[in-house]
């Protein structure tokens, strides 16, 4: 693509204007796609994959619109993070509105306004009413490796909790805390010590059905065996996993958890990373259970695609660190923050709560329907616009990857953007925008009937 065309993209292509359609122009991936795949190979690590090897050229509302003039539904998000949709309306006015007044400073160096609105606005976001403070990051690893360090520096122990099927990152601490070898450590250790991992509640995987507070004392009895409650700094868990299978705990889990660590001085962390931001039809997943986390952190939705990241918690847990022990470059860097704040409000305008509600409604309605039609469908699960499937071999609980990879491969070709996640590689999951229209969603639930029909029938 020329300079000239690049620039004709960036000021038509994309925002929420875009039309909300699904156009197939030519097959996907498209010749121009495909051209420029070649180039991505010879110039870019072989160790960053993609999964749909499509340019894109301009994206809003639910599509995403590529170089070759296909116009695909995205039930990605980029990984859950445009839930306001890609360059939508706000964001976009207060990062050119910033871009234009300065790009950085560093906040430790001289401060800006945008970095303190952001984190009073987090305060009041996040559950709890207790007085509370934030620092900010670039990413959501960044995020997680700071709630650690915060954590121990308040309690003074070293041990972190992580639990079966978590994801936390890629940096050497989080790769630690993340459960699954293939493709986030094989070869990458060795890595950070004292992390310890518990067993997690996955209602559709517990050999005998146990509750949320039976799969809690469960947890509770190997850290307490294998750690010593004393020497815990932390407990991290996403309250609904994302990478790991989109996990719900059994109703009891979490609460159980975070009263034991309440009781034993161990810092409870909310990783709120893929289920912050309305994804889950509340702000924060964990309002679902009433939890109040000591400490939460934030990224992908909460700036609509800038790289922003955030630990919000209890004040005084928060002011442990020393003066100057917390910090980085870029961390909330003003583009960022203004991004930020575009999305917070966007999300309350539009009242994205309500809409991932929404979309939670009409997705396990039709999901739900397909589950009885398909035996592959062994179970269908998720909060909000953070729904998954996970296919098996009829009549067993046995995962079934390969069916997996051909679904979301059909769903490709036929113009959506699907992922997989999961331990074992047979989640199919759905991460639409919150501010996809229903008719669009409803032609993307069509089109992975069909794909699932096309592959299982
Ligand atoms: N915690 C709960 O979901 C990021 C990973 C994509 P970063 N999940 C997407 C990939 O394969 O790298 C994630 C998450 C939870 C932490 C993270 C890490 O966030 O912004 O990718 O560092």
């Amino acid at each position: 693509m020329t300079v000239t065309e690049k620039h004709r993209h960036d000021s038509n292509l994309g925002g929420p204007t875009i039309p909300q359609r699904r156009l197939l122009a030519t097959e996907i991936p498209g010749p121009r796609s495909r051209e420029l795949m070649e180039r991505r190979d010879a110039a870019v690590a072989a160790g960053v994959s993609t999964v749909l090897p499509v340019f894109i050229a301009g994206a809003g509302g639910g599509v995403l619109v590529d170089v070759d003039g296909n116009s695909l539904i995205d039930m990605g998000s980029g990984i859950a993070v445009v839930g306001v949709g890609n360059s939508a309306t706000r964001v976009t006015k207060r990062v050119r509105r910033q871009v234009n007044d300065f790009t950085h400073t560093c906040f430790m160096v001289t401060p800006y306004e945008g970095y303190v609105d952001v984190c009073e606005l987090l305060a009041t976001l996040t559950p709890g009413e207790h007085p509370k403070k934030s620092a900010l990051f670039n990413s959501g690893a960044e995020a997680v490796e700071n709630a650690v360090k915060i954590a121990r520096n308040a309690t003074g122990r070293d041990a972190v909790v992580a639990f079966d099927h978590a994801y936390h990152g890629r940096t050497n601490l989080t790769m630690a805390m993340t459960a699954k070898n293939m493709p986030y450590k094989q070869g990458f250790g060795p890595f950070a010590g004292e992390v310890y991992r518990a067993p997690m509640s996955y209602p559709f995987r517990e050999p005998v059905p146990i509750t949320g507070e039976e799969a809690a004392t469960r947890a509770i009895g190997v850290i307490d065996k294998q750690v010593g409650a004393g020497n815990v700094a932390c407990v991290v868990v996403e309250p609904i996993q994302g990478e790991g299978g989109f996990v719900v705990p059994a109703t009891g889990f979490l609460p159980a958890l975070a009263d034991w660590c309440r009781e034993h001085g161990i810092v409870f962390i909310a990783d709120e990373i893929q289920t912050g931001f309305c994804r889950t039809g509340a702000w924060f997943a964990c309002e679902h259970e009433n939890v109040v986390p000591d400490l939460v952190t934030m990224a992908k939705g909460m700036a609509g695609g800038l790289p922003l990241a955030g630990v919000t918690g209890r004040a005084e847990i928060m002011d442990a660190a020393h003066v100057g022990g917390l910090g980085g470059t870029y961390g909330g860097n003003p583009v960022a923050c203004a991004a930020a704040i575009g999305a917070i409000e966007t999300m309350q305008e539009l009242d994205l709560v309500a809409a991932a509600r929404e979309i939670e409604t009409q997705m396990l309605d039709r999901l739900g329907a397909m589950a009885a039609r398909f035996p592959a469908i062994g179970d269908v699960r998720g909060r909000g616009a953070m729904i998954a499937v996970e296919l098996v071999r009829p009549g067993s609980t046995e995962p079934d990857p390969a069916t997996t990879a051909m679904v979301n491969a059909a769903c490709h070709r036929a113009g959506v953007v699907t992922l997989t996640c999961g331990t074992y590689g047979n989640v199919l999951r759905f991460l639409p925008p919150l501010v996809m229209p229903p008719a669009l969603l409803g032609e993307a639930l069509d089109v992975i009937e069909e794909s699932v029909a096309e592959v299982t029938g």
